[in-house]
């Protein structure tokens, strides 16, 4: 196997690319896929402050990793959802990262700082945990890039990822979720805009970034993930693209292209909303974690000021629900008959 570049020795194979790469030439693909993915969705300009949304995982380390290797001075947020030993590792992964190379890490901790976790959410809401767990997040890192002045906020989506979100969301014709399913959401609202600059990189191709770069990340996947259709999707992808290599880039570039304008009227009418209550798009809800709720905003929430569209937003009444119940454990994961 030799690199399609220089002919030296290859370490992956991209067959959707009908290309090997060596260490340096892939390293450079990623590169250039970001690049382009920031050039052609005008996610960033030149000079602009991002925060990026820090999991701990492969994903958001590469983007942090490749942001700073393109120039853009990047800060980033990690949340503390509580998730037991799966926290503990993530934050670590997160804060060995940022230590190493002298990068800021912002760090908000749900149970110390409002008094809850996710599944102490998820049971006193009887929601699944991605509903409570996206809410938080969202509104969390939506505050932490407004307050910190950032220019864009930056998720780790990768292209698997959006191209299950859509896959989802075509399913069931989530109109309102297929108009927001976007690259670049927009700042507006009092939201801050968010950029996602892996949509043309694969969840395998941040792996070997990430192994390649020598960034030690979460390896084990959110123990509250298990059997969510967000997963069951990646699988049907994985085999249609292991059949037909091309095909979630192709699916997923083809909607971006063509079809997500024609359901732009449906975009902020309508649609689950993490404003009204915690039906925030989370795994079991239809759409899968990450998905966008319409960003309406009538005014500031009263206690917190951050956009609601209610006198009081849905992360403060969550907060009021959860804030001081009687920890849950983590529960074992979920499955779905
Ligand atoms: S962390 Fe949170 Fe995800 Fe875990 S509980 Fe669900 S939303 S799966 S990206
Ligand atoms: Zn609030």
């Amino acid at each position: 196997m030799k690199c399609r570049v220089c002919r030296g020795p290859a370490v992956i194979d991209l067959p959707r690319h009908n290309a090997n790469f060596c260490v340096d030439h892939f390293l450079r693909y990623c590169r250039n896929q970001v690049e382009r993915a920031i050039h052609d969705f005008s996610m960033l300009a030149p000079g602009e402050r991002v925060l990026v949304a820090v999991s701990g995982g492969k994903d958001s380390l590469a983007l942090w990793d490749l942001l700073g290797d393109l120039g853009w001075e990047a800060d980033g947020l990690y949340v503390g959802l509580g998730l037991g030993d799966y926290s503990d590792v993530s934050g670590d992964h997160a804060r060995r990262f940022a230590q190493e190379r002298d990068l800021h890490l912002i760090e908000v901790d749900l149970r110390a700082s409002y008094d809850f976790d996710i599944p102490t959410a998820a049971a006193v809401t009887r929601r699944v945990p991605c509903s409570a767990c996206g809410l938080s997040k969202r509104h969390l890192f939506d505050a932490a890039a407004v307050d910190g002045g950032y220019d864009a906020m930056a998720t780790g989506h990768n292209l698997d990822d959006e191209a299950a979100v859509l896959y989802g969301n075509v399913l069931r014709w989530q109109t309102a979720y297929l108009g927001r399913q976007r690259p670049v959401l927009p700042a507006g609202n009092g939201f801050p805009r968010k950029v996602k600059p892996l949509v043309r990189l694969t969840e395998r191709e941040t792996a070997a970034y990430c192994v390649l770069r020598g960034i030690d990340y979460q390896v084990e996947e959110c123990p509250m993930a298990a059997g969510n259709r967000h997963l069951g999707y990646k699988e049907v992808l994985n085999e249609m693209e292991r059949r037909s290599p091309g095909t979630k880039s192709s699916f997923y570039f083809g909607f971006v292209d063509r079809a997500v304008d024609r359901f732009a009227d449906a975009a902020w009418s309508g649609g689950p909303s993490g404003g009204v209550g915690f039906d925030d798009g989370g795994a079991d809800d239809g759409a899968a974690p990450g998905a966008d709720p319409p960003r309406r905003a009538l005014g500031p929430c009263t206690r917190c000021g951050a956009p609601a569209e209610s006198e009081v937003c849905a992360f403060c009444r969550l907060v009021e629900r959860a804030g001081g119940a009687e920890p849950v454990p983590v529960a074992p994961p979920r499955r779905r008959s």
